[in-house]
């Protein structure tokens, strides 16, 4: 009974001796601890790698206390639940923010002190967790932060790929992919659950049997791999909260394969069992194409078949009805990469529970919601004949989910085949194609956008014939990201200023209060700690850069970054041209004009996928301009060019806090949002950007003053488009800018060397060519403008600062605690769920 259930209860915490403590004699014991029973080291010799292995396992144990308290109060309170599922998540480090969040950071900094080390060094002992590309990726990241801080009953759930994303070396300035195998040095952070195992299957055929005098389909499958849980647990700030993040890794399957072993082939068996564990191993390293692969179709299943058992069999323990699967469950799709949960969801639904088609579909179209990440129309396709040998099942239900859509659709609009086939989530032709994008918006109940322009494009272009249909379902949630990350664990300078003007730490939780730092505006001493705060991450940022590339860079310099994926369309060559256009400027200049002049150093980062060759190239352009201006001595401090190798979110967290300004370059109407320009403007770094995304909004948050903005609207750049295609036929070279045609003329002809190895990435500006369809040629001039308005405001170093001011004052709506409750109230419908002290 009950008594004897508390007498149980208080013997076992008896012997635990109660919760772990967190003052710095007892983290010292437990660190002590680990170093000896868990690293396996004398606590007499470890070195920063161990201390940092012993402080980790102390860390940990305390996230794993909050994490049970958190599940016992979910699983007694049964509140509606919100599962995250996401192929990618960009974790980066976990120590400080663990820490940080669990509120006890200086008392493991006294606690390593007192044992010869320091917590800043022991920190840089751990490596990154990149599961994942980029921006969508690490907005993931972002989010579960904001879950946990904001107490809402969810979990995060994804796959735990061996093989992160690809390491870049630079050898002669070329890109280089090393593979990151993040686990060689142990992950302390996981808690691996060798018992949450599932089995998934592949492959196989489908049968028709009679079941009570129904006809029912079985899927045969042909083959099976288990699924390993392995738990991460996510704390929030200021709450006992300790949320999940569930990845999943394949093993080869218990069951035994009687036949492979009884005809004695032993070792090939063996083999052959060993491959299923390749199915979780390697993270796709191109942030949007990936069509037409089994493999990374086979990870898309597994993940989602491993995810969905698992929280079917969490509902059935604590409910017996499916009608209730609404109530209960919400299941958001980040991005198309798991939308075929959609057919496994009805499968486990009429082939397993038996609920009968109607019924299944009524339940599955309240319980999805998705999210959209990209402005392109052409999104992620299935091939028909891979879903046919990998999923024969599945891909039955994809047809008549889209049968019924269809029939739907012709009582709505008739027969209005061009419409119809548009809408269609199967797209016929030589290569019949499942449409993952059509499929999410058919069956979700919401369809979201990362930024009011992305939504606007969703309904007017890219989505417009499911606008139309739907108008209710198309909804903006505006990206953020989290302060604790960008501000509190990458700039403690920064926090501790904010704080101290504050008068509060409230804006760890509550972002909005930073707005309060525009009464501080005209404050001189306010000014000054803020100027040093910015010199002494610049001081930081250029020790890295010399470290990494040898060059050194003067600190009254404005640090000027680009730093994310290299795409075109994002534009970085716009930077190198106008890079190549100041070079030209300073060598023109007489002594006195050079006296004036604003040094720069200008730094650029990102990975390029392996494939994507002109991405390539325009690394290899960035390297070979920086040793032609870096070895100038006439240029000296004026002007020195970076690439930082490896750009990933631990190096982020050391460029963008000194970061003078920060540049966003795409074309109008290409970033669907951009979450980069919201972790600058969160550290009072100045954007220079195009009304892209959500600089748009930044922009009615801060003003136009206050950065400096440049390019072709959206409005304007279809019109140049065509303009640019109907000058075709004549070449007008009078029409590209002399400025622009001089800086693409000594890239093409060989100033930088490597002339026949550029000669493609030129082409793509060039008319008659690639037709400069991402507009270099008709932004550039404003591009430049842009640039010396930068410089003049740099010149007037009060002015600089009022702006940086107001863009930390001005960031608040660009937290993802934002984004996170907004999604709550008003997509998943979850209520916060707060674990009682
Ligand atoms: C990115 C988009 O390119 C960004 O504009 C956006 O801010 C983020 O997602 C987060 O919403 N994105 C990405 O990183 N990978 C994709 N495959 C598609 C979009």
């Amino acid at each position: 009974g009950l008594g004897e259930h508390r007498a149980k209860a208080e013997r076992m915490y008896s012997l635990m001796d109660g919760f772990l403590k967190n003052d710095p004699i007892s983290l010292q014991k437990d660190i002590l601890h680990h170093v000896e029973y868990t690293v396996a080291r004398s606590r007499f010799s470890f070195d920063d790698f161990e201390a940092y292995q012993a402080l980790a396992h102390t860390v940990r144990d305390r996230l794993i206390e909050r994490w049970h308290d958190t599940h016992i109060y979910f699983k007694r309170t049964k509140p509606k639940r919100l599962y995250f599922l996401s192929l990618e998540f960009l974790m980066g480090r976990s120590l400080s923010n663990s820490v940080i969040n669990l509120g006890i950071e200086d008392q493991c900094a006294e606690a390593l002190n007192q044992l010869g080390f320091e917590f800043e060094v022991v920190a840089e002992q751990e490596g990154d967790a990149a599961l994942g590309n980029g921006g969508l990726a690490r907005l993931s990241a972002c989010q579960m932060d904001s879950l946990a801080t904001l107490d809402y009953p969810a979990w995060g759930y994804g796959l735990r790929y061996e093989y992160g994303l690809f390491r870049q070396i630079i050898v002669d300035g070329f890109q280089h992919e090393k593979p990151d195998y993040w686990l060689n040095f142990g992950n302390p952070w996981e808690i691996e659950r060798i018992h949450v195992t599932y089995e998934v299957k592949f492959y196989g055929t489908v049968e028709e049997v009679e079941m009570n005098g129904e006809k029912q389909k079985v899927w045969i499958p042909g083959e099976t791999v288990e699924a390993v849980a392995y738990d991460n647990p996510i704390p929030g700030y200021g709450t006992r909260n300790t949320i999940n993040l569930r990845l999943w890794a394949a093993k080869p399957s218990s069951k035994f394969d009687l036949e492979a072993y009884n005809t004695g082939d032993y070792i090939n068996s063996v083999v052959n069992r060993q491959k299923a564990e390749t199915i979780s191993n390697v993270l796709y390293p191109d942030d949007r194409s990936h069509q037409g692969k089994e493999l990374r179709l086979k990870q898309q299943y597994f993940f989602v078949s491993a995810s969905l058992q698992d929280i079917m069999r969490r509902f059935k323990e604590e409910h017996t009805n499916f009608d209730e699967l609404p109530e209960k469950v919400a299941l958001h799709l980040n991005d198309t990469h798991p939308s075929l949960s959609i057919a496994e969801v009805m499968r486990m639904l009429v082939d397993e529970e038996h609920l009968g088609w109607h019924k299944a579909w009524d339940i599955v179209c309240k319980i999805f919601s998705f999210t959209t990440h990209t402005m392109v129309t052409d999104g992620e396709k299935i091939p028909v004949d891979l879903l046919e040998s990998l999923l024969p099942r599945h891909l039955e239900i994809l047809y008549e989910i889209n049968f019924n859509f269809m029939e739907e659709l012709k009582k709505r609009i008739g027969l209005d085949y061009s419409r119809l086939a548009l809408l269609s989530i199967v797209e016929e032709g030589a290569m019949k194609n499942i449409r993952m994008a059509n499929l999410a918006i058919v069956c979700s109940h919401t369809v979201n956008g990362v930024s009011k322009l992305h939504l606007e494009k969703l309904k007017t272009k890219t989505f417009k014939e499911f606008y139309g249909l739907y108008p209710e379902k198309f909804q903006c949630k505006t990206n953020g990201v989290t302060q604790r990350r960008w501000i509190v664990v990458s700039n403690p300078g920064l926090r501790d200023l904010i704080s101290k003007w504050l008068g509060t730490e409230a804006w760890i939780r509550d972002a909005d209060l930073l707005s309060g730092l525009r009464d501080h505006l005209d404050n001189a001493d306010f000014h000054l700690e803020w100027k040093m705060v910015k010199k002494v991450n610049k001081m930081r940022l250029a020790e890295y850069i010399e470290a990494m590339s040898g060059v050194k860079v003067s600190l009254d310099a404005m640090f000027d970054v680009q730093v994310k994926r290299i795409h075109e369309y994002k534009r970085q060559l716009l930077n190198i041209f106008g890079i190549i256009h100041r070079y030209n400027c300073l060598k023109n200049m007489d002594k006195d004009s050079r006296r004036k002049v604003v040094p720069r150093v200008c730094i650029i980062g990102g990975k390029a996928a392996p494939g994507y060759e002109i991405a390539k190239k325009i690394i290899k352009l960035c390297h070979a301009v920086a040793e032609k201006i870096n070895n100038d001595t006439d240029i000296g401090d004026l002007l020195k060019v970076v690439f930082i190798p490896d750009y990933n979110v631990s190096v982020a967290e050391l460029v963008i806090p000194g970061a003078d300004l920060s540049q966003h370059l795409s074309t109008a109407g290409n970033e669907a949002s951009g979450t980069g320009n919201m972790k600058f403007l969160m550290n009072g770094c100045l954007l220079l950007a195009t009304a892209d995304g959500s600089t748009v909004e930044i922009i009615e948050e801060i003003g136009e003053d206050n950065l400096f903005l440049f390019g072709a609207k959206v409005h304007e750049v279809e019109k140049r488009r065509q303009k640019r295609l109907s000058n075709l036929a004549p070449l007008q070279p009078a029409k590209i800018p002399l400025h622009f045609a001089r800086v693409l003329r000594m890239v093409r002809d060989g100033y930088f060397g490597h002339k026949d190895y550029f000669k493609s990435l030129c082409e793509t500006v060039e008319f008659g060519f690639g037709n400069d369809y991402y507009l270099l040629t008709s932004d550039f001039g404003s591009y430049l403008e842009a640039q010396a308005a930068a410089d003049k405001a740099f010149v007037n170093q009060d002015k600089w600062t009022r702006m940086s001011i107001l863009s930390v004052a001005g960031s608040g709506r660009f937290s993802s605690d934002r984004t996170i409750q907004d999604y709550a109230e008003s997509t998943w419908k979850i209520n916060p769920c707060r674990c009682p002290l």
